[in-house]
């Protein structure tokens, strides 16, 4: 049986029957874990921290950087950056966190930020660093860019709360920048994933839809947000994102794909029916929150694709899957 035989062609918007044409793909072969797992721990850090999870991830100059998520013992988060040489093991973890909240500067940090994600900017030479503020209003996506991950300037909040899981493209289309985010409107339990323009930045509009979260059975059914940021491969924009499940004993957040054109990535031009990797070993399975696995980050390093991610919001892990065969399945769909 090869991976992911039948996949939908619509961005979710649409009924359809469900499971008519559908053949079973597999157990998320896509993805391999590394033996190593999980590659970072609380136990590992210089400085008391609760918890390390969701991490951001790039390659600078050769080297992996990851910007961790870090809790401390108050419950709240920041980042700090971990680098490797082979992206896999003997991580250099900076002595103090990285990148600190700054509620004097900056309200609406004030329990913490959480989950970057880092863009290249070309135009730039620099990094941008998409991340959630979390609010005395809820959390909200804010931005900030670097080139050395030492100094950062922050552009402060973009986009009004309840929203999270943001990521920049890394480049302007129709001379515009694209940010995908995720709002909740108040009181619901739905979540779509969208799309919004700026010129500069700071001004998002142009707000839409990108994604639906599908409804009913599906494990992508009600919320469904951004993982890792965008990457760009010769078939099309290659979009990872979260669907996240409630059942009776338990949420389960699970990871799927999609293709969005390379020109205007408001079209979907693919999206996997399955979800491609979900909990299953003990340390995705049980931590502070059960049942998590979640990515902020991703690196196409030739053919490897080594996704970085948070196991249940205890841990750092890694799984690596081939670029080729990625963009097979998604050809299949
Ligand atoms: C999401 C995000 C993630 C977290 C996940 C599971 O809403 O806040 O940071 O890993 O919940 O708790």
């Amino acid at each position: 049986m090869g991976l992911g035989e039948e996949c939908a062609l619509h961005n979710g918007s649409s009924k359809r029957k469900s499971g008519i044409f559908w053949k079973p793909a597999g157990d998320h072969r896509l993805f391999t874990r590394y033996d190593g797992n999980p590659i970072l721990k609380a136990k590992d850090w210089p400085y008391p921290a609760n918890s390390v999870f969701n991490p951001a991830a790039v390659l600078v100059n050769g080297e992996t950087l990851l910007m961790v998520r870090v809790e401390d013992h108050r419950g709240f988060s920041h980042l700090t950056v971990a680098r490797s040489r082979n992206g896999y093991d003997d991580w250099k973890i900076d002595k103090h966190p990285t990148f600190p909240a700054d509620p004097e500067n900056y309200p609406e940090e004030e329990y913490g930020i959480e989950d970057a994600r880092i863009t290249y900017i070309e135009d730039e030479k620099q990094w941008y660093i998409a991340y959630t503020s979390f609010s005395s209003s809820g959390p909200l996506p804010s931005l900030a860019r670097t080139r050395d991950f030492k100094d950062f300037k922050r552009l402060g909040a973009v986009l009004p709360p309840e929203n999270k899981d943001a990521a920049l493209f890394p480049v302007r289309f129709n001379g515009k920048w694209a940010l995908i985010h995720r709002p909740v409107a108040g009181g619901l339990t739905k979540a779509n994933m969208w799309i919004s323009f700026s010129s500069d930045m700071k001004q998002w509009g142009d707000h839409q839809v990108l994604l639906y979260a599908r409804e009913g059975g599906w494990w992508d059914a009600n919320k469904i947000g951004l993982s890792p940021q965008p990457l760009r491969t010769e078939k099309g924009w290659l979009v990872m994102y979260h669907g996240v499940r409630r059942t009776t004993s338990k949420m389960s957040y699970k990871l799927g794909l999609a293709l969005l054109d390379l020109e205007d990535p408001t079209r979907v031009l693919k999206r996997t029916d399955e979800w491609v990797f979900g909990p299953r070993e003990l340390y995705e399975r049980v931590g502070d929150v059960n049942e998590v696995v979640f990515p902020c980050g991703w690196i196409a390093d030739g053919d490897e694709v080594r996704m970085y991610y948070g196991g249940a919001d205890t841990c750092v892990a890694l799984a690596t899957a081939s670029m080729k065969e990625i963009l097979d399945y998604m050809e299949r769909c």
